[in-house]
Formats: C-alpha cells, structure tokens, sequence
C-alpha cells in the first residue's frame, strides 16, 4: 500500500518542484533568486522571490505567429507605416536601414528573402505593440524583466548561466563572430536568425536565452522616466564582441516600442491557471 500512496504524493507535488511539464515549457520553482549584478546601476544584484512561474523554452517562431495572423487579420506595425529596420553587410557598426518592405514575412525586406523556409526561426520584425496582440490572441504574456533573468540565469550568478562564458558563447548562442559588419558572417551557418533550438540550452533547458533575437519583455526602468519605452534582453545574432555584447544575463535593452527590427522577437509565459499544458506548441 505504501507505493501507490508515495506514488500520488509524488504526482501532486510534481507541478511545483520545478520540474519540466511538456515540450514547450520550463517550470521555474517557487522561491528566492539571485539577479542584477554591482556593475549595473539600473539593475542592481538584489534578491527576487516568484512564485513559479513557466516559461517557453524556445522564441516565439513565424510559424506561430502565421497561426495568429491567419487567426485574426492582425496587421503589425511595420506592415501599417511601411517602416522596419533591417541589416545587410556593409554597414558601419551600429547603423540599420528603413526598409518600406520590410515586415515579419520579409524580414530584411523583400530583396533579401522571405521566411517560406524559416516558419522554426523566431518571428523579427515586430514592434512590442504587436508582440502584446500575439500574447493576448494567444492567451499567454511577455515575461517580466525580472522573470526573464531568473530563468536565464538558471540559478547561477553573474553575467552568464553556468556553463557560458564570452569565450564559448558561440556554443549556446547565435550572435556575430566577426570584428564588425562591414562583411557577411556566416562562420556559425547564419548571417541572420537561426531555427530555434540551434544551439546548447542553459541548464533549465531554455533555448537561445542569448542571441538569436533580442526578447521583449514587460518592465520599466529608472531611465526611462516619463517616456514609452520598450525592453528586451539577450542580445542577437547581430551582436558581437566587439560590439554590443548584450549576449548576459544582466544587460536589459531598450528600444521605441512602436519600432520594428530584424533582431528582435520574443518568448512567452503561459498566464496563470490557462495554458501550462496548452496544445499550442512553440516550435
Ligand atoms: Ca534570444
């Protein structure tokens, strides 16, 4: 009699102990965590408590978000004001063209490519409004800043998960291997975005956490004082070494919430009590 009973007790504090509930998800634990760093006024080393919380292993893709606009006619920004951001080599460090083209099907505008073959790359050139309109479609929401960290850094300290570094970031991340962009880099297979899932996890098992694309997430900061702005973290494949570098667990971007860029996507976390164990697959 005793193994069955264990067996049920096990079965109920399952959900709560931080084990991984399905493909799609991570369980963070409830509990205290450790986020921030000396170094970063805006986001100082303090203590965090959540109370669990899921979190998607991978960015949110084009397939998904091609379920959302087949769902629903959403037209994002770029596609209304006829203005993205996008990249090509050759341009100095820093600087992005307004492309009328662009916009998440056509991400780098339409000379450069659509996704027809990318529907397992993350979604990009979407501004933080359309992110938002994804989430409520999709009965999900953008982590917090503080959520995002806790589960990026995977219960480690400092500027990287446990196993990272600056030296092998390239294991774990798509981000830009040469000294600037005045030329293509294509030394890790992709110039742009990369299918979800391409590199090594951090050891919660959440996927390209750094680089890849930068992620929105919901949160203010001092800086930001009166005006509207939008946040997003982990860095991209546009980043590099040499420049940027926002490929840790502590830098926290900021950027125009009605801009669109190729760099920039997100992930999700299931809205309590609704879509833990959701069908709605991301990836
Ligand atoms: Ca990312």
């Amino acid at each position: 009699m005793k193994t069955p009973l264990l067996w049920i007790f096990v079965w109920i504090l399952l959900p709560f102990t931080g084990f991984p509930q399905n493909e799609n998800y991570v369980y963070v634990s409830k509990g205290e965590y450790t986020i921030g760093t000396k170094q970063y006024l805006e986001n100082p080393l303090r203590q965090i408590r959540t109370d669990g919380l899921y979190i998607a292993k991978y960015e949110v893709t084009n397939k998904h978000f091609a379920q959302f606009v087949e769902a629903t006619g959403y037209k994002t920004l770029a596609e209304r004001f006829h203005n993205a951001q996008v990249f090509e080599p050759g341009l100095e460090e820093f600087r992005w063209l307004s492309d009328s083209t662009a916009y998440w099907r056509f991400p780098n505008g339409i000379s450069r490519g659509g996704i027809e073959n990318k529907m397992d790359h993350p979604v990009t050139c979407i501004a933080y409004q359309d992110a938002v309109a994804y989430c409520q479609w999709a009965k999900v929401r953008l982590p917090t800043l503080e959520e995002w960290e806790i589960a990026a850094k995977a219960g480690s300290q400092g500027k990287y998960f446990e196993g990272a570094s600056l030296e092998n970031i390239g294991d774990y991340a798509n981000i830009w291997h040469k000294r600037d962009h005045l030329s293509a880099d294509m030394s890790d297979s992709y110039m742009y975005t990369a299918p979800v899932g391409s590199f090594l996890p951090n050891p919660w098992g959440l996927y390209d956490i750094f680089g890849n694309v930068f992620e929105f997430c919901e949160g203010t900061l001092p800086r930001d004082k009166e005006r509207k702005v939008a946040h997003a973290r982990g860095g991209s494949w546009w980043c590099s070494k040499n420049s940027c570098a926002a490929f840790n667990t502590v830098f926290i971007g900021s950027v125009n919430p009605n801009a669109s860029f190729s760099n920039l996507g997100f992930r999700v976390v299931p809205i309590e009590n609704s879509s833990a164990t959701s069908s709605h697959a991301y990836r």
